[in-house]
């Protein structure tokens, strides 16, 4: 009978267990606050006060957002969905599903951006994982008409891929040249290979075709189309103002690959520079290779990466931001230059897995959960976009 009882109750406990959300959730408009820091050095931090807002719930993983010069917002949902807000109102049916989409464990539709000069060209650019010779990711551009994407036209493709490790983040830098971070598709070895697109991140014109000034153009064996190699699985992709220095954010080694856990990395990514995988990781140095800026044992899995440029939250201006996977939080590191200032943990375990993170043209900040991507414990909500909003 005793043996009984302790049974029911472990089992009872199992469920108990087993249907809590590890989260403590806050209700919505509930307000916080970031950490005050004192006025040392310079850099004196009042603490900073927003709400939490709910933009759109019961989504399937968002992957990304786009902001339209028109007020509209395009998101991408990782089994292939393109989806519109338009004057603050989400539609209910995609505007596009991808056709080719293959969805899988870490990969599927990914990257969403508009190009420069949307306005006139109505362009908009998808990266995704489709099946070709294996798992492959490609980037294709789309004209935007009347809610609608018309006229693929495919700047990219046979990018080596897998379930897990593509990536992808197809982005315009300063320079209006297109972008692209791509995953060692969990072959080490296509990382440092100069043949391969697989590790690298990729430097376009927005039709698809290679600048003459990329750093490997007319060298043997090495693809035109790189710009720096060595990276693993970068996921975040973000100029900072003023120095237009690209940052990248990259997920760092699982424990099955046999180099430790952890070592997850921010790097400053720049022209033709190696980027250490599989060579080097963590704090690792080699001659010709770069040691990331910053690097974070245990794993936070880094998805996104953002530079707040505007004027709702002026003590944020100039700070990088990331959504965190598996470490629940969103990361904001305070920069001066190339020179790491403070670091600061916001939302911590409070909405789970947090992917992409982006700037709203009010200033406020959007992210977006990613609770049913089979590694989270999704609330009945989830997925969502939430975002930072000031208090009045
Ligand atoms: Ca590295």
């Amino acid at each position: 009978m005793k043996l009984i009882v302790f049974q029911m109750a472990f089992f009872l406990w199992l469920i108990a267990v087993s249907c809590t959300r590890p989260s403590t959730r806050l209700t919505e408009s509930e307000i916080v606050a970031t950490e005050s820091v004192p006025n040392n050095e310079s850099n004196n931090q009042t603490a900073v006060k927003f709400r939490v807002e709910t933009v759109a719930s019961g989504l399937e993983v968002p992957w990304a957002i786009a902001f339209l010069p028109d007020g509209n917002v395009i998101f991408t949902e990782r089994p292939g969905r393109v989806r519109l807000i338009e004057k603050g109102k989400l539609h209910n049916e995609p505007i596009y599903t991808v056709p080719d989409v293959e969805p899988s464990s870490e990969s599927g539709l990914m990257d969403v951006s508009v190009h420069p000069n949307f306005s006139e060209n109505k362009f908009l650019y998808l990266a995704y994982a489709y099946r070709g010779d294996g798992n492959q990711v490609k980037v294709l551009r789309y004209k935007l008409a009347d809610n609608k994407l018309t006229e693929p036209k495919t700047i990219v493709e046979n990018i080596p891929a897998a379930p897990n490790h593509a990536g992808t983040r197809a982005r315009f830098g300063p320079d209006k040249k297109l972008y692209i971070t791509t995953g060692d598709a969990t072959d080490w070895n296509l990382a440092q290979k100069t043949d391969s697109l697989a590790g690298k991140t990729l430097r376009l014109n927005d039709d698809g075709t290679v600048p003459p000034d990329n750093p490997f153009v007319n060298k043997k064996n090495v693809r035109p189309e790189i710009w720096t190699i060595g990276h693993r699985n970068a996921q975040g992709l973000a100029w900072q103002p003023g120095s237009n220095l690209m940052f990248q954010t990259e997920h760092g080694p699982s424990g099955f690959e046999g180099k430790g856990g952890g070592g997850d990395e921010v790097n400053i990514v720049e022209r033709g520079k190696n980027y250490g995988w599989a060579e080097i990781h963590h704090q690792q140095t080699r001659a010709g290779m770069v040691t990331p800026l910053l690097e974070y044992s245990p794993s936070c899995a880094p998805a996104s990466g953002m530079f707040y440029n505007g004027n709702a939250f002026s003590e944020f201006k100039g700070n990088f931001f990331f959504g965190c996977l598996r470490g629940q939080r969103v990361i904001r590191v305070r920069l001066d230059g190339r020179r790491v200032v403070a670091q600061e943990n916001l939302l911590e375990k409070t909405f789970g897995r947090i992917r992409e993170i982006a700037e709203a043209p009010d200033g406020s900040i959007w992210f977006t959960t990613s609770n049913r991507d089979g590694r989270g414990n999704a609330a009945k909500d989830d997925d969502r976009i939430l975002r930072l909003a000031p208090i009045k």
